[in-house]
């Protein structure tokens, strides 16, 4: 079996590659090609083009392999490996021209499923910030081949909290109210609109903690990676996935203090 750190040497390879196109469509004008589970679920001409592109490499290097796309769906279920891709994650981010944007790809063995899957390899690349943060299963995360870690310690103030918002209206009032349970343990909140981010500075101890509902898999699939090898939690309730209902990530004792304060 192909190891962790030769599938994230593709990934990587992969996502740098699909980080330039994606960036010279953003320069030459980005178009709204559809929207999708609510008016502020958007799709783009370059998601689809990325993420064809992304299909493609891994399809020619590794054909038997499944693939887990936001924009083109899933194949091979059986597979023994499974490339989950968001190809632009922070797609309103990507349209507004705002820099917090990324590729992300992870590859995943055992199921295609995120509630059984073992992810082996993730990078999440921000093209527009020039970031590349990547983790192989078992050998620590990495900034730019800078090992990183969750932030273990916060201080006096509170814990840097970042959230996210989700694009159907309706559950915004639930949003809210859940911020203001866990205020009371931060010292700010950040919304930066890519979980993939998200759930890299964690890793990097950017952020102390990251929670948010409505995920998609190919949202948290890299970026939970990216958290645990850097020595962090990543759940979805306590003890489970993390998944549409919740995902949480952070340092071991905030961890603890924000599942006390969320519900589940
Ligand atoms: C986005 C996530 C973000 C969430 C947005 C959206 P997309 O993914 O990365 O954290 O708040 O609602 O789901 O749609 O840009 O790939």
């Amino acid at each position: 079996m192909t190891s962790a750190a030769e599938l994230l040497d593709l990934a990587t390879d992969i996502a740098r590659e699909a980080g330039e196109l994606a960036r010279t469509r953003r320069a030459e004008g980005v178009t709204v090609a559809a929207t999708k589970s609510a008016l502020a679920d958007i799709v783009t001409e370059a998601d689809r083009e990325v993420e064809a592109l992304i299909r493609s490499r891994v399809a020619a290097a590794r054909p038997d392999d499944g693939f887990l796309g936001e924009e083109s769906g899933g194949s091979a279920p059986d597979a023994e490996i499974t490339w989950v891709v968001d190809p632009i994650d922070g797609t309103v981010n990507y349209a507004y021209g705002l820099p917090a944007w990324a590729v992300s790809i992870a590859a995943v063995a055992g199921s295609a499923d995120p509630q059984e899957w073992e992810a082996l390899a993730a990078v999440v690349y921000a093209p527009a910030i020039g970031e590349v943060f990547a983790a192989a299963r078992g050998s620590g995360a990495f900034l730019d081949g800078r090992q990183i870690h969750v932030n273990a310690e916060v201080g006096p103030a509170g814990a840097l909290v970042a959230t996210g918002f989700g694009y159907d209206p309706a559950t915004h009032a639930g949003t809210l109210a859940q911020i203001a349970r866990v205020m009371p343990i931060a010292r700010d909140l950040r919304r930066g609109g890519a979980a993939s981010l998200d759930l890299s500075y964690v890793a990097a101890g950017r952020l102390d903690a990251y929670y948010e509902r409505g995920l998609q898999p190919w949202d948290h699939a890299a970026g939970a990676l990216l958290v645990t090898e850097a020595g962090g939690v990543v759940s979805g309730a306590p003890g489970g996935r993390p998944g549409r209902a919740m995902t949480i990530a952070a340092a071991p004792p905030v961890y603890d203090r924000l599942v006390d304060l969320l519900e589940f």
